[in-house]
């Protein structure tokens, strides 16, 4: 095990904020309580084989039910910020249907709660789990389902908006696109390759619409949280620089460039239809965020695909690092943060606002709680050297005002259910219990010390 890496706390400026997030449809569980309407993801989770180990998300750590508990480990860890999402379908179990009064009710606790343990609550609007309803009629790729979220958008922003004040519109649509729509190893489970590419386009605009709405109901920050990845071509040969040329972009410029520059790159060059971009459509994403979200977790090495391979590219092992839990396409290179990071600053200019590190974590096999203390240095590692990675960025001039874990608590993991863990609290995923792993401690102290 290589020694936890120093962080330099000095050079995160005064009122950096430090915080540790979490999703609905991987806390909650209970996904039949007071009505909850069904989403994608039940019906992902309810299809055989798609989901690894063949869990359904319940009772896992059952935050619908044990949410003052996570109130609580927030308020020890001394978060400044916690980042939860809200299910939609508990708020509107059908699309157009009555508000539910039982789902609202529930947020409104939590975020009193939190509001109490002086933590501010920082919600998530839509962290993947579409109302089944609106998947039937098409999901993302059509452009109804983002004006359906705006709707969403306002009627949450109207009972809650008062106590949370503090938003991300859409998680990671990246995720959503590629994985959930081009190769469906995330719910919907669908396989259409570039077809997917319009529920880029209803994803951003969804964004748009709603961010306008939270504005208008007086929200304080508002913006979009994307995942991003630092790619590299596997070599300086040109097919694997034309892959990681199109995985750039697939991965990284289609989801920032209109946010922040209002224009889709050239994707006539890479021989890509065009967006189903109507008028007015690109002000509305590109209208500046109070923050720019970025969830970070490692780079990617791309390589030139096979002859006769649907993919233009290839993932392929990143020389000479260490791995997560998730295997090889998880390589550990911190570093790799802080040159993302950069890359962004230069890029995007004046038009990139403020960065908020959305996310940042890791799984690995860790011994079971009935062995005593869950001694998880390998995660205190990974985010030391990634905690200090973000001050490097910091020092070089990259304004990052926020940085974020994932997870506070071990979750669904989605297709991989409950075989990955990222929480620095591990929850027995029968029992609902919760055990602070060493990272908790570890976490707090480096709290305390930013503090002081
Ligand atoms: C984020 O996704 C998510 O926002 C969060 O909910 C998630 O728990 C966390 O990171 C850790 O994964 O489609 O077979 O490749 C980051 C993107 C999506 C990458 C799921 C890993 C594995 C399933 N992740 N993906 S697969």
């Amino acid at each position: 095990m290589p020694p936890t890496p120093a962080v330099d706390l000095g050079v995160f400026p005064r009122g950096f904020r430090w915080s540790a997030a979490t999703a609905a449809f991987q806390i909650e569980g209970s996904r039949t309580a007071d009505s909850r309407g069904r989403s994608i993801w039940d019906d992902f989770v309810d299809t055989p084989g798609a989901v690894r180990d063949g869990s359904t998300a319940e009772p896992g750590p059952d935050s619908y039910r044990r949410w003052a508990d996570d109130v609580e480990l927030a308020r020890a860890l001394g978060l400044d910020r916690y980042r939860f999402s809200i299910s939609w379908t508990r708020v509107q179990p059908e699309p157009g249907a009555a508000p539910r009064r039982e789902g609202l009710d529930y947020y409104r606790r939590l975020s009193d709660a939190l509001l109490e343990a002086g933590i501010t609550p920082f919600a998530t609007l839509y962290h993947w789990d579409l109302p089944a309803a609106l998947e039937e009629r098409g999901g993302w790729l059509d452009r109804d389902t983002a004006l359906r979220f705006e709707e969403f958008a306002g009627v949450v922003a109207e009972a809650l908006g008062d106590g949370i004040r503090h938003w991300y519109t859409i998680n990671e649509p990246v995720s959503t696109s590629l994985q959930g729509y081009a190769v469906g190893t995330l719910a919907p489970g669908r396989q259409l390759l570039f077809g997917s590419l319009p529920t880029v386009h209803h994803q951003l605009l969804a964004h748009g619409l709603a961010q306008r709405v939270l504005r208008q109901s007086g929200a304080a920050e508002v913006g979009i949280v994307n995942n991003h990845t630092l790619v590299r071509p596997a070599s300086a040969g040109e097919a694997d620089q034309l892959a990681a040329g199109v995985y750039d972009l697939l991965h990284n410029r289609l989801f920032a460039d209109p946010v922040l520059t209002g224009d889709y790159p050239d994707l006539a060059a890479f021989g890509l239809p065009p967006m189903p971009v109507r008028e007015g459509d690109l002000a509305l994403i590109a209208a500046p965020g109070d923050f720019y979200g970025v969830n970070f977790y490692n780079p990617t090495t791309v390589a030139a695909a096979a002859e006769g391979s649907p993919i233009p590219f290839e993932i392929v092992p990143t020389p000479g690092a260490a791995v997560t839990g998730f295997g090889p396409e998880w390589p550990i290179v911190p570093e790799a943060l802080t040159e993302l990071l950069v890359s962004f600053r230069d890029r995007y200019g004046d038009r990139l606002p403020p960065v908020v590190i959305g996310e940042n974590g890791a799984s690995f096999p860790e011994p079971d709680v009935a062995t005593g203390e869950i001694a998880d240095a390998d995660r205190i590692g990974y985010l030391a050297g990634h905690i200090a990675a973000v001050g490097r960025a910091v020092a070089a001039g990259v304004d990052v005002r926020e940085y974020t874990v994932w997870s506070l608590l071990d979750n669904f993991e989605w297709a991989d259910g409950f075989t990955q863990r990222f929480g620095l609290v591990h929850v027995d995923h029968s029992t609902g219990t919760r055990t602070p792993k060493r990272s908790f401690h570890w976490y707090r102290t480096l709290i305390e010390e930013a503090r002081s």
